[in-house]
């Protein structure tokens, strides 16, 4: 028996995406077979179930470029208070979206747990928007700035004032898919940005084993967020937001067992699995194959 202990926190939110279904990940995750799979590794699993997050049907959307703010505000609160009580308690949070603007309190329950982490943030997408460069208005387009104390305050200043991460610290691995300003702020900022095409290059091993050295280097540990639309549609269709041309199967696993060989992992997680969009719940369970391996599964 192990005294090691993940703690799941399911995000039932889509308010962040203009794409319906995301909101439904957590519960197509857990059927999936997750506590149970992560039970078989000798992990202890304390599943909190779900946060109460609002339907849109419910609500107007006041801003049209931070569409949902006050909503997400609030949800992202909470995780926020979730995950640093998780951490102050010395269990592994794995927090299962729901749409990405999960990332905003996450990283913001770190900091308030007064932890200094590196992150990988494994995505298509920058998330680097600002209510001024976005061209959709949505949250999820966002929490890495937001984490990085760009935005407005209702969001970067939940769990405390000044930034979530630090930028020296942080890699965002598998992107091809930027809006223009977005990009132009990421290359000003001092995160590390490992594309397709560094990883066409270089390959994943040499890529996620320098996002670790990176996101490791005088930190505790780190924090992985992973948002399924990295890897290619053809695998995971599945997702808010699919783009071709993304990573394989293996890849994936072969990211996330790497994590897991570094010993670094301190939380982690699951973003953007779509079941409306999935077949036969395929991208969730590719979601749980992830976990596993990040949580030290090994194949033989
Ligand atoms: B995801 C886009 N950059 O801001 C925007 O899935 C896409 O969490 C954001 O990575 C995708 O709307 C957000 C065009
Ligand atoms: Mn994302
Ligand atoms: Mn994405
Ligand atoms: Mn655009």
């Amino acid at each position: 028996m192990t005294d090691r202990v993940i703690r799941i926190i399911g995000v039932p939110i889509d308010l962040g995406a203009d794409r319906r279904g995301v909101d439904m990940g957590p519960s197509a995750i857990r059927y999936a077979g997750l506590n149970a799979r992560l039970q078989r590794l000798g992990w202890q699993v304390e599943d909190l179930g779900n946060l109460n997050v609002p339907v849109p049907e419910t609500r107007e959307i006041q801003d049209t470029h931070l569409k949902y703010l006050p909503e997400i505000a609030k949800v992202s609160a909470e995780l926020t208070e979730t995950v640093a009580k998780a951490l102050k308690d010395g269990v592994v949070p794995l927090v299962l979206g729901g749409d990405h603007s999960i990332g905003i309190g996450s990283l913001a329950g770190i900091a308030a747990a007064g932890k200094k982490r590196g992150l990988i943030w494994f995505d298509t997408h920058g998330d680097y928007n600002s209510p001024q460069t976005t061209h959709s208005g949505n949250i999820h387009g966002m929490p890495l700035a937001v984490a990085n104390g760009i935005g407005v305050r209702e969001l970067t200043e939940i769990g405390g004032p000044g930034k979530k991460i630090s930028e020296e610290n942080t890699v965002i691995i598998g992107a091809r898919d930027f809006d223009l300003d977005e990009r132009e702020m990421l290359h000003r900022s001092k995160i590390t940005v490992f594309t397709m095409s560094d990883i066409d290059q270089l390959g994943m091993k040499e890529v996620v084993s320098r996002g670790l050295e990176i996101a490791g280097r005088g930190t505790e540990g780190i924090h992985v967020s992973f948002d399924l639309d990295v890897i290619d549609p053809s695998e995971a269709p599945g997702v808010g937001t699919p783009v071709a041309g993304g990573i394989t199967y293996r890849e994936a696993h072969l990211a996330m067992e790497l994590v897991a060989e570094s010993g670094l992992l301190l939380s982690l997680d699951m973003a953007e699995v779509n079941p409306i969009l999935d077949t036969h719940n395929k991208t969730a369970e590719l979601a749980v194959g992830l976990i596993c391996s990040a949580f030290g599964k090994k194949i033989f």
